[in-house]
């Protein structure tokens, strides 16, 4: 039995909608042959920041954290595709975009650790709860 198609949940940040990368961004996914399921603009409120990152509202870099990523619209992104969560992690890279490996989409556009482009899910537990919180009317 083939295992069905594995999902991810991405959000293209503020700081890619403003700097106008979102195309560049989406063209990346779309070349590699994952499939975009599901995507909508929409701007991040302060209860939807808190219950997207519950992993780290209690560290010091959530605040200004929150404060960016409710600045402004996002686009959230339902990809799909094999082994999909690794193959989109590797593509965009370290969290840190000055680590980050040329090539991955913050290697090659951020110089940040806190405005680096893009998130996505780092494990299927991870995917399963977020395309729950954005997308709760997708049957997935
Ligand atoms: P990733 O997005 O690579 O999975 P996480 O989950 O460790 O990284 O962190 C979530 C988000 O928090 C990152 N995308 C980044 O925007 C921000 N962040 C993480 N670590 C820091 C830090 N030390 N300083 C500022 N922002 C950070």
């Amino acid at each position: 039995m083939p295992s069905p198609t594995e999902r991810s949940l991405v959000l293209v940040k503020p700081d890619a909608v403003r700097r106008g990368l979102l195309g560049e961004v989406l063209a990346r996914f779309e070349r590699k042959g994952l499939v975009i399921e599901a995507l909508e603009m929409r701007t991040m409120d302060a209860a939807l920041a808190d219950q997207h990152y519950a992993d780290h509202v209690e560290k010091p870099f959530y605040p200004p954290l929150k404060q960016f990523m409710t600045s402004g619209p996002l686009v959230a992104v339902v990809l799909s595709g094999d082994e999909v969560i690794d193959v989109v992690r590797s593509m965009i890279g370290a969290t840190d975009g000055r680590k980050a490996a040329a090539g991955t989409i913050r290697g090659d556009f951020a110089l940040s650790n806190r405005e680096n482009l893009v998130h996505a899910s780092d494990s299927p537990e991870s995917a399963k709860r977020e395309l729950a919180l954005w997308f709760p009317d997708l049957a997935l």
